[in-house]
């Protein structure tokens, strides 16, 4: 069975969805689409986009999409072997930051850029529980461009799948338990033609 959330088009509002054992939050109209569309102009051409690869079952397989992480320094990042060195925050990425973490009441320390050129590009099912995230760590997810969907799994198999529509300027925040009891992908949607770049600010934990 898939249930899939109600999404309204209210601004500034967010929308509880009901999880089992999570807590996550979605603001549809986290910017307005104007400025949501300038922005991901604006990052596809400034954004060092970098294409790694990552060796699987021993065979190297590209990543299915573009990355760059961009951070305060030390808050080096890493996930299926591959090491990540922040850049330095830019004028665009510092604002959005601080954006995003006056809504969610918390400071981020880093970014993860994401950009889906078409929908062969994907995200496969994974949990964001790193250990340099911490334990309950909050990830706020900001969309810009095309609409993306976004399904989510419990860990215990017998409840029923979720997905959302992450439309241009909404604002997913995972937190508690989200990374702890839940998986989620961006699945490949071969018909979309057109990119989507995602933003998920996260706070690393650096060690003393
Ligand atoms: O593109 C998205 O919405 C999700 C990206 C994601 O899950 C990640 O970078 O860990
Ligand atoms: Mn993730």
């Amino acid at each position: 069975m898939q249930i899939s959330f109600a999404i309204g088009q209210e601004a500034a509002k967010p929308e509880k969805l009901f999880l089992p054992d999570a807590e996550i939050l979605f603001y549809p109209g986290f910017l307005e689409t104007s400025e949501a569309d300038s922005n991901f102009i604006q990052l596809v051409h400034e954004t060092p986009w970098r294409h790694d690869s990552l060796k699987f079952a021993g065979k190297i397989v590209p990543v299915p999409r573009l990355q760059a992480w961009y951070g305060n320094k030390r808050s080096n990042y890493g996930y299926s072997g591959l090491a990540l060195n922040p850049l330095p925050w830019t004028p665009l990425l510092t604002n959005l930051k601080e954006k995003v973490a006056d809504c969610c009441q918390t400071e981020f320390n880093s970014v993860l850029l994401n950009y889906y050129r078409d929908g062969n590009d994907s995200v496969a099912w994974h949990s964001d529980d790193e250990n340099e995230l911490g334990e309950k760590p909050i990830i706020a997810s900001l969309s810009l461009g095309t609409s993306r969907r976004f399904d989510l799994k419990h860990l215990n198999n017998k409840l029923p799948k979720s997905s959302c529509e992450l439309s241009n300027g909404s604002l997913l925040v995972m937190g508690k338990g989200m990374q702890q009891f839940w998986k989620h992908q961006i699945p490949k949607q071969p018909g979309i033609t057109t990119g989507r770049i995602n933003l998920t600010f996260r706070k690393i934990v650096v060690s003393a």
